[in-house]
């Protein structure tokens, strides 16, 4: 028989962060920790951003995840939730994606703000969030839970920093005034077929909106979003299994395209 966990915060926080460097899933904590509600679980997931900072990383954006129906029917929670980007999760483009750093990784097509003001909530409208950015990009979140089959509860998953593992943002820059990212439109494609597709509009109705999201959900923990950083709005279709010698693509109708090779 094996030890039961003493859990708290930090525990947690150790918990996850070795189920991510050693590769190995695990069940959900909620099974386990019943105190694990979601105020205690967005305390985890600061604490394990705090250690992966005191390893090295520096924090370089902010991600929402659960925006899209897709995503949500799928995951099987209806609330979006932010989490913590840092170095660490970045990768250039046309660096392959190694699949033996990982365990069963998805990829998702995203549209990408890089902000050019401070964003900070609350009553933050998708007209400000817009006017805060500088560019919008094509971009591929690459989600890895370290939850057994990706089953997991809000609690779980937000604690579990949202899933993240890698993140790739497209070189094309584009300014957010001459566009409607309502309307803008994505193809998710692997070795070329499409497999899914989807507008701007799936995040939230807007993209923009999401952002607004991002920056009125992160002050209720005393927290913005900063100039410079990037914020991935959320996965606007389903993910799909990378393997490898696949390519996944996202190739949106004018923010360019953005590829990812499994190795
Ligand atoms: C949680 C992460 C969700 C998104 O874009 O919706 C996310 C998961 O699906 O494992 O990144
Ligand atoms: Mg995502």
């Amino acid at each position: 028989m094996t030890e039961a966990t003493n859990w708290d915060i930090d525990t947690a926080a150790d918990v996850l962060l070795a189920a991510e460097a050693r590769r190995q899933d695990r069940g959900p904590i909620t099974d386990e920790w019943a105190g694990l509600d979601l105020g205690t679980a967005y305390r985890v997931q600061r604490r394990l951003v705090e250690k992966k900072i005191a390893a090295g990383e520096s924090i370089v954006g902010v991600k929402l995840g659960l925006t899209s129906r897709a995503k949500q029917e799928r995951m099987g929670i209806d609330s979006p939730l932010t989490a913590v980007l840092t170095d660490g999760y970045a990768l250039e483009a046309d660096v392959p994606l190694q699949l033996d750093q990982l365990i069963h990784p998805r990829v998702e097509p995203e549209i990408v703000f890089v902000m050019r003001k401070r964003l900070e909530g609350p009553g933050v409208t998708a007209a400000t969030a817009l006017n805060a950015v500088e560019s919008v990009h094509a971009g591929l979140e690459v989600i890895d839970s370290r939850y057994i089959d990706f089953k997991f509860t809000l609690p779980d998953v937000v604690a579990d920093n949202a899933s993240s593992a890698r993140f790739v943002v497209g070189g094309k820059a584009v300014s957010p005034k001459n566009l409607d990212l309502a309307l803008e439109a994505c193809a998710l494609s692997v070795n070329g077929a499409v497999v899914d597709t989807a507008t701007g509009a799936a995040v939230q109705g807007h993209p923009a909106e999401a952002l607004a999201m991002a920056a009125n959900d992160l002050a209720r923990r005393g927290e913005a979003i900063e100039a410079g950083q990037v914020v991935l709005t959320g996965g606007l279709t389903d993910a799909v299994f990378i393997h490898a010698g696949e390519q996944i693509g996202a190739e949106f109708s004018n923010l360019g395209s953005v590829f990812l090779t499994a190795t």
